[in-house]
């Protein structure tokens, strides 16, 4: 599928392997906005980037009014508002918590656990301890459910997700070990879902 010229699309900047990334383009994939996808370098940000968004991380999203949308879940929510045609923005009192924790304290501990090079002094092990309490926490969530809040994926799953394939792919060996039954039949779903092998294309310049 081409992008048709005449038309003026949204713009993704976007980094393949980034899990804030993946989870803003599911959910312009799931909202169904054709975008158009820039992949960026992180050592060599385009210009382009750089001034809408100086903070310099991706996501960042231009839609064609001009505004720009430098967060992921500003960006998953801008998506779903335009489109939820599987109810993913129906929450929960547990939504909001888990998306904090995984982005604050369970990221902090993947980055100690999967880049020990970068924390001279830390202890990845720990690190690992540290968020094996966060999965802990969601295969309560999962022991009778297929998802974070029942039997349909949610946002929640959505955003949080990247993280834990992460956490799980930095030694495969240990994560299939461990007690997480739940956790592990969730991953797997949403890592062989068709949603997200999409959006885990490669070279795949545009969205839809
Ligand atoms: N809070 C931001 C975090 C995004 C973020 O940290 N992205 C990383 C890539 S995974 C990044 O761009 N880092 C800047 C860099 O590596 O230079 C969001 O949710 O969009």
């Amino acid at each position: 599928m081409t992008i048709d010229s005449a038309q003026q699309y949204p713009v993704l900047y976007s980094f393949r392997r980034c899990p804030y990334a993946m989870r803003a383009r599911m959910a312009l994939y799931q909202a169904g906005v054709q975008c158009e996808v820039v992949e960026v370098e992180l050592k060599a940000k385009p210009t382009t980037m750089l001034a809408l968004s100086p903070k310099g991380s991706v996501p960042v999203l231009q839609l064609p009014s001009g505004e720009v949308l430098d967060e992921s879940l500003d960006i998953m929510r801008w998506a779903l508002t335009q489109n939820d045609p599987a109810h993913w923005l129906s929450s929960s009192a547990i939504t909001q918590s888990l998306i904090d924790e995984n982005d604050t304290d369970f990221k902090s501990n993947l980055d100690r656990y999967k880049y020990p090079q970068r924390f001279p002094g830390g202890n990845s092990l720990t690190a690992r301890d540290q968020g094996f309490d966060f999965l802990c926490k969601l295969q309560a969530q999962l022991s009778g459910n297929d998802y974070l809040l029942g039997s349909q994926v949610s946002f929640v799953d959505i955003a949080i997700f990247p993280f834990i394939r992460q956490f799980a792919n930095t030694d495969v060996q240990w994560f299939t070990a461990q007690d997480l039954p739940g956790v592990q039949r969730w991953l797997d779903s949403l890592v062989n879902s068709v949603l997200f092998k999409t959006v885990m294309e490669k070279n795949r310049s545009y969205l839809l």
